[in-house]
This record gives structure tokens, sequence and C-alpha cells, in this order.
């Protein structure tokens, strides 16, 4: 080898050094990726499942680590999306409910019974992600300056309440019922002649050990059964009167850093940590589906029947019949007439239109 080629041979090895430096110095080391509730629920496991499948996929190459319990925004659930949005957090699996004070179209899937009075609730919410009401959805929080990747499920929430069962509007009469801080949830309870108090998750469950509110509203599998819900309440309400559907979302600036091929990577996982996410929720309340998926990939939770789960932990559980959910739907009636304008009729129309379609 001539001096000269030799020459060339060490500046194209340090070409490719530099570059491939370059590359790695435009990732992170670590991406912070944000839940509010604990480590044990069906939520968090769902942000697990998907950073453990991007670094699989990545091969080590980026590497999203997942802080549960609210810990990116000390417990303020309601600031998550601007802590997303200015990047002191770079991904997060949110929930619409917690984003909705600054995004409005989000507080659709809040519209008290919307979905219950459908005649398959996980059908309708699965045409209303997939269909023009999801899109509207999605193109609210883009707009507002966050990436959207994929959807995932917190589930319907159900009532649990210490003083009683509630199988009638009357139940609730004068009760003190924990509600995330989101004014349409204030709404409601107020129309069910309860009173509603505004509560981070992250003093809540201190809130019902000290008897501060008399009941909450959470779904079964991903958040009442992983904090055994019966310490504290031994009625259970099986009301479905709205959804919290999850947003996988990433932080703008931190979404452009990424290649195009790693763009295409993160959709892929996030795909499959819907189907995760929607399986934990659904498991046992959807005739076998969830639990079948759940078993095909090796990832059953400990507790497949929330049901019995409940029993045997001494709570009565009231399964509510659609006439009983019926009563509910019309004592929340003026409920929904205030926040059609608020979230936009067009949506709402969309929605009702994508929920026909799938019936
Ligand atoms: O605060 C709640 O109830 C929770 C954990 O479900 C949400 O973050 C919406």
């Amino acid at each position: 080898m001539t001096r000269f080629s030799l020459r060339f041979l060490a500046l194209s090895l340090a070409i490719c050094l530099m570059s491939a430096v370059g590359a790695n110095a435009a990732y992170k080391s670590e991406y912070k990726l944000s839940v509010v509730p604990g480590p044990n629920s069906g939520w968090a496991k769902s942000a697990m499942f998907f950073a453990d499948l991007v670094k699989e996929k990545s091969q080590g190459r980026i590497n999203i680590k997942v802080y549960p319990a609210g810990q990116l925004m000390a417990g303020k659930q309601t600031s998550e999306f601007l802590l997303l949005r200015n990047g002191a957090i770079d991904f997060a699996l949110a929930s619409t409910i917690n984003w909705s004070p600054q995004i409005k179209e989000l507080n659709l899937p809040a519209m008290p019974f919307m979905i219950a009075a459908q005649p398959d609730r996980y059908k309708a919410m699965d045409a209303i992600m997939a269909g023009k009401s999801g899109k509207i959805m999605i193109d609210a929080v883009e707009k507002k300056g966050v990436k959207f990747i994929g959807w995932g499920e917190n589930g319907f929430r159900e009532m649990t309440t210490s003083k009683g069962p509630i199988t009638s509007v009357n139940d609730l009469k004068g009760l003190k019922i924990r509600v995330v801080g989101s004014p349409i949830f204030i709404e409601t309870f107020r129309a069910l002649g309860a009173n509603p108090v505004s509560m981070n998750w992250s003093e809540a469950t201190t809130g019902f050990q000290q008897g501060v509110v008399d009941g909450q509203e959470n779904p079964t599998n991903g958040i009442n059964i992983p904090l055994k819900i019966w310490t504290y309440h031994k009625y259970h309400c099986d009301w479905h009167y709205l959804i919290d559907p999850l947003l996988l979302c990433a932080n703008q600036s931190v979404w452009k850093s990424f290649s195009p091929e790693d763009q295409k990577l993160l959709e892929e996982c996030a795909k499959e940590a819907e189907k995760y996410s929607k399986a934990l929720s659904r498991l046992g309340m959807d005739g076998g589906a969830a639990k079948a998926y759940l078993a095909s990939i090796n990832k059953m939770p400990e507790v497949t029947d929330a049901y019995a789960c409940m029993e045997q932990n001494g709570m009565t559980v009231s399964r509510l019949t659609p006439e009983q959910i019926k009563s509910f739907y019309d004592a929340t009636a003026p409920v929904r007439a205030n926040w059609i304008d608020k979230i936009g009729k067009d949506l709402v129309k969309a929605a009702e239109e994508d929920m026909a379609a799938a019936k």
C-alpha cells in the first residue's frame, strides 16, 4: 500500500467513526416516559411493554425509561401535557382526562354514559379511535404541539364506594366522590346529586384511607385491582359511565430528532403496545379475546377474573342492567348538552357516526 492510500484509508476511517459518533450524539442516553398511576397499574405495565419493545427492536439504541406515579410532574397530573410540550418530559402515555384542560376535544370520551349507552361499548370505543372522531382528537393534540404515536386504554371507569351499593341515581345523593380536577367530572357528579372533590391521584389513596371521600371512579383491571381498592371501599358499581383512552405521545423536537427508520420503529412498537394495553384493560370483560391474546404473548396478569377477585376480597359487586344504566344516562343529559359546543359539534357528530357504523 502506498503512503497516499494509507493516509486515505485512515482519513476514511476517521470520517466513518465521526459520523457514527455524530448519529449517536443526536440521541439521548435516556428518554423519560411519564405515567400518572403507580408501577403496578395496567397503564404503567403498557408503558413498560412499549419501552422494552423499543429497546429490543432498536438493539439498545433507543432507551426509554418509564417514570410512574406522576414523578415527572410532582403529582400534578393536569400539568403533564405542558411539561411534555416544553420538553421536560420526552414521552407520555397519557389519559385524555388529564390533558382535557388544555385540549378541549379530549373531553369527548368523558361525555357521561355516551359510550356506555352503545350496544357494545368496546366496539364503540374502537370505532372512535379508528374513525373520523379519533382523527379529530389526534389532530387537536398535534396542533397543540406534541406528536401522537398511538392509542392505549386505561379502561371504562366504574364506581367504588364505602357507604353502600350504588344501583340508582338516588344512592349517590350527598356522597363525597374523588374526581380528577377536570370540569366535566365536577358537572357530572353534581348532576347526579353527589358532592365531587377534585384531588390529584398522588393524594387520592391517602384520601380514601382517611375517609376524606366516600368513593371514587377508576377502571377495574387497570387501577382498582392493582390498588386493592377493597382495602378502602366495599362496594363496586359496574356502570361503565365513561372511558379514558390513553395517548402515547412524544415531545415534538424529540420526535424530529429520530431518523425516519426509527420513527417507523417507534410507531410499530406503539401498535403492539396498544394491543397489549387494551387486552389488560378488557381482560375478562370482552368475551375472551383479551385473554386469548395475553396467553398468546405469554403475558397473563395474576388476576384474570376481576369480578371474582373483588368478591373474594369481600366486595359487593353491582352489575347494572341496561335499564339502570339508562336512568343514569337520563340524569346526565344536561351535562352532555352543555358540553357539545365546548367539545365541538363536528367532533360529537363524527363520534356518533363512527359509533353507529360499528353497531
Ligand atoms: O387520576 C385518576 O383517576 C387516573 C389515575 O385514572 C388518571 O390519571 C385519569
